[in-house]
């Protein structure tokens, strides 16, 4: 569906598709241990998000220049443009690269050199946000931070991601307390597989702006009534659920009720090379399975820019 929307969760390395990870495979002289791209889509039934997370870490040896980071963002912006994404919020892991002998460079003006003309050659502006591994050391997320100090006129924003349970925000504290007194932007994936007190954690310690996922809320009423009254804009992604079974089935979803309830909810794709679907697939599949009305859509198009990292004038211009 083609709803002018902004997209606020979205994984860019989630986005390799399997043709791309064996294009980029060829040109990088790396070999897959799946015979083709058949082979490979039949890996993609998971158990839960670490099943996932081992899948996504292990295709992304096929990233190696700047080169594949830029047709790998190129390629996820010309399929977001078709669907009626205008904006984007992209989330990419440094540690995961940095951890198999990339520079964080390598990732960052990849990247860059399709986001920074993307107005231009897509029609979708574009901010891109760090991420954290989360299952990683705070001193290595420290590092990463320090590491990004030359490119911090490109990244918007810091975030926290990959397995989420037994790794509470509070363990990055002080990382999100340098990355604000740097005068990044911050969000914290929170409540997808973990309990609803990282929710609270991740806007009380991390001071969070936007909680991605935040699914299990549902199951804390004070904290809903908190994200209610305090607008905070959830990032929910159904496809992604169904996939790494967060929900039965897509009928099981709380995005209706969530959004009965008054939060601010808005859908994204997360990682839509493995999980079924873009931004447009996703509105899809909440419209015909949830029987949301076209006023909550909109109403979800909308909440989409007004959580987004744009400027006033630039929101308006955006939708
Ligand atoms: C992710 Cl679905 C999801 N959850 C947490 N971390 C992630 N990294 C990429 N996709
Ligand atoms: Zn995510």
């Amino acid at each position: 569906m083609s709803l002018p929307k902004a997209e606020l969760h979205l994984h860019i390395e989630g986005t390799l598709e399997p043709e791309l990870a064996f294009e980029l495979a060829a040109r990088n002289g790396v070999t897959l241990p799946y015979a083709d791209t058949d082979e490979l889509r039949e890996a993609y039934r998971f158990a839960d998000l670490q099943s996932f997370l081992n899948l996504y870490y292990e295709l992304m040896a096929v990233l190696r220049t700047e080169r594949d980071f830029e047709d790998l963002a190129n390629a996820y912006l010309a399929r977001a443009a078709a669907q009626g994404v205008r904006h984007a919020e992209i989330f990419f892991d440094p540690q995961a690269h940095t951890s198999r002998g990339l520079e964080l460079g390598t990732a960052v003006e990849g990247l860059w050199r399709a986001l920074g003309s993307s107005e231009a050659n897509h029609g979708v502006s574009s901010r891109l946000i760090l991420c954290f591994l989360r299952d990683e050391s705070a001193e290595s997320a420290l590092a990463t931070l320090d590491a990004a100090k030359p490119y911090l006129d490109r990244i918007t924003g810091v975030g926290l991601d990959s397995a989420e349970v037994g790794h509470p925000p509070v363990k990055f504290r002080e990382v999100y307390e340098a990355a604000a007194a740097l005068g990044l932007r911050r969000v914290a994936h929170a409540g997808e597989e973990g309990p609803p007190e990282y929710i609270t954690e991740a806007l009380d310690i991390l001071g969070v702006e936007r909680v991605d996922h935040g699914l299990r809320c549902v199951e804390d009423p004070a904290l809903v009534e908190r994200l209610v009254r305090d607008r905070v804009p959830l990032t929910l992604c159904p496809l992604s659920n169904v996939r790494l079974r967060t929900v039965d089935t897509l009928a099981d979803h709380p995005l209706p009720a969530m959004l009965d309830a008054g939060l601010m909810c808005t859908v994204n794709s997360d990682d839509p090379a493995y999980f079924g679907g873009y931004a447009g697939e996703n509105f899809d599949a909440v419209r015909a399975t949830l029987g949301l009305s076209e006023e909550r859509l909109r109403e979800l198009a909308r909440n989409s820019f007004l959580a987004s990292f744009l400027e006033d004038d630039e929101e308006l211009r955006a939708r």
